[in-house]
């Protein structure tokens, strides 16, 4: 029987829950936990001493074995996976591991990582997800908001408060790195008397022909296949996802690749196998790491209670499965009572068949043996229907016979935490529309605004920051890109209305907040066909203005359709047990309305965690009580950019010319030296040839600006 508080046991269930990686555990009774994570590039499906290996009936071989049925397997604790594609992939890990290593605390414990950038050519920085920061605003790791990015070779120490409890992950903020394979899960547990013994399962899309980088330029100039364009796969609702093709589903790093997915023809490459022993009860953390696609979560023969979003407890719901996004978080129990044997755990895409991208791990009861399980998915009837949790539209095709619950309808099972109210004068409302509006072009943006970064820390160089907006939502019918930062006044209750409307509207969006958990008051969908689930109308609670229809309005500058909803008072909010979230889809073509008490003084950086969109302009800053930030440690590290002040500028261009002659000088000298035997009339003849030749063919300037563009302007700007 597995217990808590002891050490032994932690480590024997992270191990045998998260193999390859045991992670790190604290000590329950510790004040300061203390680890490192090495972030280096690394290959898939090789080690360092194996070079290379394949997949063959669930096991790996050395890249040399030609008669599997003799040789020894390389053991699958050591390789990176991914869904077994021996074309290598480049990956960006932590501690060689994808996942990276688990690190495993408890509710308030000081945490102490030290990140060190092993990569040649590339900065991180490591954001702790769904961790308030309280107090340390400057931890939150995201480059250029709350730090300087982490050059190659440099260590950065993050130190911060492990709260709340609950289930959180943490990845790269650089770039698109996170895809590359940057990420683990952080769990922070409560100090409770015999909680249930765990899994962590990491579910994530994943592909092998890119990295995150070209997944984006591929995403913004279109995939051409044996000549033809790429059409992005469609969801059940109709709508289409963004320009990203995903092969193929991973869990905990594990998935295979299928060569045809309706015949079930794949790779035979290993999977993640979770153990339970019968007639216990156990607790799946579940985190969707992945890039772009959300995955509906199953158990066979299993029905899951789900009990918890986000690091927040939940009325416990069954359901036969739960749709979760990147970013989200779902913890749930099952009761290992099924007969001794081996289970699959799905997870299946949204996508319309054929383009369905699947994810499978097993589930292995003790005594069972090690095989692959041949057991089939419920079967949902008019009689007895599948009940979905938190999904993306409101109805499935009617002849699927399954149920939605929205996250909106779930409630909170804490026993005291309403939403913060409505108070005279500390009460603002936003509208803000995760989009992408446009005629000609349609950049990510969040009411038009494409987020642009600062170059220096925002957080400890304030003064720095340059190109901020001038508001936080561009005019009507207009496209920017800018620092947006939002001011929040301290104390304040702020009601954020999320929109995923006008001519912009994708896919629905799930918004991720950094520093905050919100409370979630209510989601307006789009009106959809009951009987095909198919999207007919946007959502009529908002009004998008721009002076043009709905379906053109770039939705910049919305506000209610019913002007009596302002202030507060919008029908129908949950105030008394809204769930609370720190990430949240906004559906196509909908709203969601959340609020948040201003009580964290910090710069928070708030995105859509659909890494493609975040990386094209999908996010803007929250600058909350600016003036309460707690101080920034010393020595802090700052960056920024460099410019030639206007006053250097002539000394900088005398010094170069000091030194032409110095090297003159020289030259002459030497010259003088060696021709000593010659007449002088020789030599003056010889010295006036090298100077003129010197001129005209090797100028620093001339040279450097032939091969350098940028270079060559620069020169011209300081010079002329
Ligand atoms: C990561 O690897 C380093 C070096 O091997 C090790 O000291 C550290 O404990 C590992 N971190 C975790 C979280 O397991
Ligand atoms: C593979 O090895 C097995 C066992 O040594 C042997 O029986 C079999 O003939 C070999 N197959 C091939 C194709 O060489
Ligand atoms: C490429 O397209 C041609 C013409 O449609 C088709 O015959 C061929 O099978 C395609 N090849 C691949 C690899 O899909
Ligand atoms: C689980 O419960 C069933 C039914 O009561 C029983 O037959 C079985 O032996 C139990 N399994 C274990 C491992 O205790
Ligand atoms: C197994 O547990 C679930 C609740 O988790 C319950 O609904 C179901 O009836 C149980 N099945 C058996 C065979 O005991
Ligand atoms: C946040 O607000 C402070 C104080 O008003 C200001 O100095 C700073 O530049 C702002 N930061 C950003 C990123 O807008
Ligand atoms: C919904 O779709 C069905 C089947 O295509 C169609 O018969 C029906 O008219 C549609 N209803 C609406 C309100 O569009
Ligand atoms: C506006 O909303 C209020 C409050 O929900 C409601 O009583 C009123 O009927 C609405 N007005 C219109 C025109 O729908
Ligand atoms: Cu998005």
């Amino acid at each position: 029987m597995y217990k808590t508080g002891s050490m032994l046991s932690s480590c024997f269930l992270v191990f045998l829950s998260v193999s390859p990686v045991i992670g790190y555990v604290c000590e329950k009774t510790a004040q300061i936990c203390e680890t490192s994570l090495d972030i280096e590039h690394y290959l898939t499906m090789s080690s360092h001493d194996s070079l290379a290996v394949y997949p063959q009936k669930g096991k790996l071989y050395k890249y040399d074995v030609t008669n599997t049925s003799n040789a020894d397997p390389v053991p699958k604790e050591n390789i990176i996976t991914g869904d077994g594609w021996e074309m290598r992939r480049l990956l960006v890990v932590a501690n060689q591991s994808l996942p990276g290593p688990d690190i495993i605390v408890y509710e308030g414990q000081t945490v102490i990582i030290h990140v060190k950038n092993h990569l040649h050519s590339d900065t991180v920085t490591i954001h702790w997800h769904g961790l308030h920061q309280s107090g340390t605003p400057f931890m939150d790791g995201v480059p250029f908001v709350s730090q300087c990015p982490i050059e190659s070779g440099q260590t950065f120490t993050y130190k911060f408060k492990a709260y709340p409890p609950g289930t959180f992950w943490y990845h790269s903020h650089v770039g698109s790195q996170r895809v590359d394979g940057l990420l683990g899960a952080f769990v922070v547990r409560k100090n409770e008397p015999d909680p249930l013994p765990e899994h962590i399962l990491q579910i994530q899309d994943w592909n092998h022909d890119w990295d995150g980088n070209m997944g984006y330029q591929l995403m913004v100039y279109g995939i051409i296949e044996n000549k033809t364009k790429y059409i992005p796969s469609q969801s059940l609702d109709g709508s289409f996802y963004s320009l990203f093709k995903a092969q193929s589903g991973l869990i905990n790093g594990r998935g295979r690749f299928y060569f045809d997915l309706e015949r079930g023809i794949h790779n035979e490459a290993p999977l993640e196998v979770f153990n339970v022993k019968q007639n216990t009860s156990y607790r799946f953390r579940v985190i969707n790491v992945g890039a772009l696609f959300p995955f509906r979560v199953s158990v066979d023969n299993h029905m899951l209670s789900v009990i918890e979003s986000d690091g927040y407890p939940i009325r416990p719901t069954l359901a036969e499965s739960f749709v979760i996004n990147p970013g989200e978080r779902f913890d749930f129990v099952i009761n290992a009572n099924q007969s001794v044997g081996n289970y699959w755990i799905r997870g299946k895409t949204l996508e319309v068949t054929p383009r369905n991208t699947i994810a499978e791990a097993i589930l292995r009861y003790d005594d069972a043996p090690d095989v692959e399980p041949t057991t089939a998915r419920k079967v949902c009837t008019e009689q007895d229907k599948c009940v979905v949790i938190n999904c993306p539209f409101t109805y499935f095709p009617k002849d699927e016979f399954t149920e939605c619950i929205r996250f909106d309808h779930l409630r909170s099972s804490a026993s005291n935490d309403p939403a913060p109210p409505v108070v005279d004068g500390k009460f603002k409302e936003y509208f803000l529309n995760f989009a992408f509006p446009g005629v000609t072009s349609f950049p990510s943006s969040v009411n038009g605004i494409a987020l642009e970064f600062p170059t220096v820390s925002g957080v400890s160089q304030p003064q720095q920051v340059t190109n901020a907006c001038k508001n936080f939502h561009c005019d009507e019918q207009k496209q920017c890109k800018c620092t947006n930062a939002l001011s929040l006044d301290h104390g304040d209750t702020v009601q954020m209305v999320f929109l995923n409307m006008g001519v912009g509207r994708g896919w629905a969006h799930p918004v991720h907040m950094h520093g905050h958990s919100f409370y979630v008051l209510k989601m307006g969908y789009a009106v959809y066909n009951e009987t095909t689930g198919k999207f007919l109308a946007q959502n009529p609670d908002i009004d998008c203005r721009g002076g043009v229809p709905l379906e053109k309005s770039f939705c910049n500058t919305a506000t209610w359709a019913n002007q009596t909803w302002l202030n507060g008072n919008v029908p129908d909010l949950e105030l008394q047990n809204p769930p609370r979230k720190d990430t949240l889809i906004i559906p196509s073509g909908g709203y969601a309305v959340i609020r948040i008490r201003a009580d964290n003084p910090g710069l928070w950086i708030m995105h859509c965690h659909i890494e493609l969109h975040a990386a094209d302009g999908m996010a803007m800053l929250l600058n909350e009580s600016f003036d309460n930030l707690p101080k920034t440690p010393k020595h802090f590290p700052t960056c920024g950019d460099y410019k030639i002040e206007e006053e250097e500028e002539d000394a900088y261009v005398d010094s170069e010319v000091d030194i032409e002659e110095t090297i003159s000088m020289q030259r002459f000298y030497v010259i003088v030296g060696v021709m000593a035997a010659v007449i002088f009339l020789q030599l003056l003849v010889i010295i006036g040839m090298h100077f003129s030749s010197k001129r005209s063919s090797s100028s620093k300037a001339d040279i450097t600006g032939k091969t350098n563009p940028s270079f060559n302007n620069y020169y011209k700007r300081t010079l002329g």
